[in-house]
């Protein structure tokens, strides 16, 4: 189970007290992590406020999703499961309170962006997909830039496209790419069990390795060779120098990218990363 996972049913359980009103075990408190990141978000958003386009369920604070089949509505017959079924259905209930809380996760995590260095300037706040900075009056201006939560992925070119650059939880001060961005997109993909293959030639061809950490490909003689790839799972950065600068090449779950030429990326990667699970 990730971090993540592990921090919301801790949270899932928390925030129902069911644990101890159901009799199976001790309320597990939320880990430290989990609060920080809560309390991260506890300024009021104030300039982006436009609809949630990612369809999140209410919060159990307001209504909890009830599941028909849960053990909250029949406490009284509780003695007649055994303990086997007790955390078979248990499991079953906080695997939609989980999915509920994970969303929150993702609807307090949010970009912070500058148009001058050391956070200066006027200031915007985004939490889901730009696709158009133009829209927002922050095309080609940012300079500097927060992260709060999840990682965001900004790019050269509107509709996440053109040379891109990831940024994980953080604050950054100065931008290489400062000025140059156009649209931006929050990471919201399942980062556990990352996997890519990488292949010497376009089109899947060639030489292959399949990758589930980091690495430098220096160290498997496959640096400057690649020029397509699958991804199997995970969030995956290809860097074009081996201590992770250079340009960059991010790729989804999922992803099969036949060519790097449109990316001018053609054997140019010496270093791959799959972004990890919050610790
Ligand atoms: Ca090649």
């Amino acid at each position: 189970m990730s971090h993540w996972v592990r921090d919301v049913v801790a949270l899932a359980y928390e925030e129902r007290g069911q644990a101890s009103s159901l009799g199976v075990g001790p309320i597990q408190p939320a880990p430290s992590t989990s609060s920080n990141y809560l309390e991260q978000d506890s300024a009021p958003t104030t300039t982006e406020s436009s609809p949630d386009s990612r369809g999140e369920v209410a919060g159990p604070s307001t209504t909890p999703a009830r599941d028909p089949g849960s053990l909250s509505s029949t406490p009284h017959h509780f003695s007649h499961f055994s303990r086997q079924n007790h955390e078979k259905l248990i499991k079953k209930h906080l695997k939609s309170s989980a999915s509920n809380l994970l969303q929150r996760l993702f609807k307090m995590s949010k970009i912070v962006v500058f148009p001058e260095e050391g956070f200066k300037g006027r200031t915007a706040e985004f939490k889901n997909d730009v696709h158009n900075l133009e829209e927002k009056g922050f095309s080609k201006v940012i300079s500097s830039l927060k992260v709060i939560g999840a990682p965001w992925v900004a790019y050269y070119d509107k509709n996440f496209a053109g040379k891109q650059r990831v940024f994980q939880e953080g604050e950054y001060a100065t931008l290489d790419d400062k000025g140059m961005f156009s649209s931006l997109k929050i990471i919201t993909d399942d980062l556990d069990n990352p996997e890519i293959q990488l292949f010497e030639d376009a089109n899947y061809q060639g030489r292959s390795v399949t990758l589930r950490q980091e690495t430098c490909l220096h160290s498997i003689n496959f640096s400057d060779v690649a020029s397509s790839h699958k991804v199997k799972g995970g969030v995956w950065v290809l860097y074009e120098h081996a201590n992770c600068q250079g340009a960059q090449l991010v790729s989804f779950p999922g992803d099969e990218v036949p060519s790097y030429f449109p990316f001018s990326f053609n054997d140019v990667a010496s270093h791959v990363q799959p972004l990890l699970p919050k610790p």
